[in-house]
Parts: C-alpha cells; structure tokens; sequence
C-alpha cells in the first residue's frame, strides 16, 4: 500500500518547499513567513475560515522552538478523536450506500471495501445498482470475481432501486455481514437524479427497516473545494454519515479533507492512496497531517 506521505506528495509539491520549509521562519515570528504559510494553506483548498483561525493562533503564539509540534497539535485539533469504523455494530447485515458524482471513485471504493471486509474475517455482498451504465455494473463484477467477493449485478436500464432491495434481501438469506451497494455517478445539480437516490434508499428500508445504515459520499480529492460543494449539496438530499476520500494520491488539493471536517461536519471513514485494492486506508488524522507538512 502506498504510504500517506508518499500520496500528499503532489499535495505538498505545489507548496514551493513544502509546509515545513516555513517552520524556522514562524519559529521566529517573521511576519512573512506567516503570510507565505497563509497562502500556501489556502492554495491547498483549506477553508479560509479555518486558516483564519489557525493564523490567529500562530500570531498569539509568537514563535517559539517547539513550533512543529505546535503545528501539528493544532492541525488534528481539526478532527475529533475517532474510533475506526465498527464495522460489526449491532445490525446484521450491515448496510452501506456509497453515493457521490460521476466518476469520484464509487465502483473501485466499494471493491476495495469488500476485500478489506473481507480481509478482516467478514463476509461482504457487493450489489451494483449502478444500473445506468452497463460498463458501471460489469465494472463492480469484474473487481468481484478478481477478489473472489459475493456480489449481486443489476441487469442494464433496470430499475437501481430495485436491485437495492433485491441486494439486502439476497444479504439476509445469504447471511452476509455487510451490504456494500455501488451507485451510478449523479450530479448534485440534478434534481431528478437526487430524487432517485432517495427512491433508492426507501427501498433498502423496505427490504430491511432501518437500512441504510450509513450513506457515505465519495469523494474525488483532486477537485479539492468544489467536492466539498457536491458533498453538501447531497447531505442536504440524503442523511450522509460520513465520506471516504478517494485519489488523495493524484490529488494537489489534500488540504480539503480538513475543510470537509470543518464545512460539512462528517467524519472521513477511508481514504483511497491508489488504484489497487490494497489502496485505502482507515483515515488517521496523525498521518494525514504528517503527511501533509512533509514531516
Ligand atoms: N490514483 C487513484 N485512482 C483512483 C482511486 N480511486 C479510484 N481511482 C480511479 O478513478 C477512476 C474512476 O473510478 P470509479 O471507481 O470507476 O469511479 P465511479 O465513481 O464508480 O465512476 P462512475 O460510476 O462513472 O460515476 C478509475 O480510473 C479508478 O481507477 C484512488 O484512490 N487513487
Ligand atoms: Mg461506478
């Protein structure tokens, strides 16, 4: 699996020297070092709002020698302690919906998904509901019969909600643990779109009450601030429980996943380092800020 520092690399490159060059300058308190730090921190799509109040700290502070720790305490301050994701809970199976807009990485994240599930000692059904495309469902077939996974393909122009409902009941009768339901990609600025994934999630409550359980949104790192407009516009269509940050490694724009914290207030489960299945990591916070500053 790639590592977290060498997926911010291009995050960090876009930062003439990295974050961390600028350190002995703050140590100092030199004021243009702390304007360079401003900007670089907003280049990298952090909320201003957020990099506004971490300068604010910077400037109470005054330099001092212990600045890179002080950095990075204040950097994780941004995320809450955070169990990793329990993916046993108290419902079985377990209902995940994975939504979010063409392309971001929904297909390849559910796979990966899968065989980490799986890895862990779980049994996982992948469903395709992805019923817009038929490239989109042989897609999540072909990571399943590779990882040799369970999964249950909606026919091409069949109805998503359906094969949603069919998915979960399949999950019953096969005793799986955990549903892992691939979306078709839909633009938040289509109304239409979003009413079908509220269609979707009333027929998964249908075949089990109370499921989903967790709707989580995927998101492509490399759009930075304008994924966390598409993240909010579908919070406000459906309850999302949390994100998962694919293509952090292609990404210039890594600094959004604190600005989904501080915008959106959801917790980011995984984070995808690269294309293959060993390429998503639970979300560590101390990690992505190392990896972030370059440390
Ligand atoms: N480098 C990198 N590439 C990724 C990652 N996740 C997904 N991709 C690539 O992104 C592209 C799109 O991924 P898909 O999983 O097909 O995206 P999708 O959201 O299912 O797309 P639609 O179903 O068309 O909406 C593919 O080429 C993937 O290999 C990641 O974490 N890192
Ligand atoms: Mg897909």
């Amino acid at each position: 699996m790639k590592s977290w520092l060498k997926a911010l690399a291009r995050t960090r490159d876009k930062i003439v020297g990295g974050l961390a060059s600028l350190i002995p300058g703050l140590s100092k308190a030199d004021p243009v070092a702390l304007e360079a730090w401003e900007r670089a921190l907003i280049q990298s799509d952090i909320a201003p709002r957020l990099v506004g109040e971490w300068i604010e700290k910077l400037r109470r502070k005054g330099g001092g020698s212990d600045m890179t720790q002080a950095i990075q305490a204040m950097l994780e301050s941004t995320f809450p302690p955070q169990a990793s994701f329990d993916w046993k809970g108290t419902q079985k199976p377990k209902v995940i919906l994975i939504v979010g807009v063409n392309g971001s990485g929904k297909t390849t994240t559910a796979a990966k998904l899968g065989y980490r599930v799986k890895q862990q000692g779980h049994s996982p059904l992948l469903a395709a509901a992805d019923t817009f495309r038929a490239a989109g469902a042989h897609q999540l077939k072909l990571w399943a019969d590779r990882l040799k996974l369970d999964v249950v393909v909606g026919a091409h122009g069949a109805d998503s909600a359906s094969v949603a409902y069919d998915s979960v009941k399949a999950a019953l009768a096969r005793k799986a643990d955990i549903v892992l339901i691939d979306t078709a990609g839909r633009m938040h600025t289509k109304q239409p779109l979003m009413d079908e994934l509220q269609k979707v999630r009333r027929s998964i409550d249908k075949a089990l009450s109370g499921a989903p359980h967790e709707i989580w949104i995927v998101l492509d790192a490399t759009l930075g601030n304008n994924a966390v407009i598409q993240a909010r516009m579908f919070k406000e269509c459906v309850a999302l429980t949390g994100v998962v940050v694919a293509k952090l490694d292609g990404s210039s724009k890594g600094g959004f996943i604190f600005t989904i914290r501080k915008e959106l207030d959801l917790p980011v489960h995984f984070v995808g380092l690269g294309e293959s299945e060993e390429d998503l990591a639970p979300f560590d916070a101390k990690e992505f800020v190392k990896g972030f500053l370059g440390l």
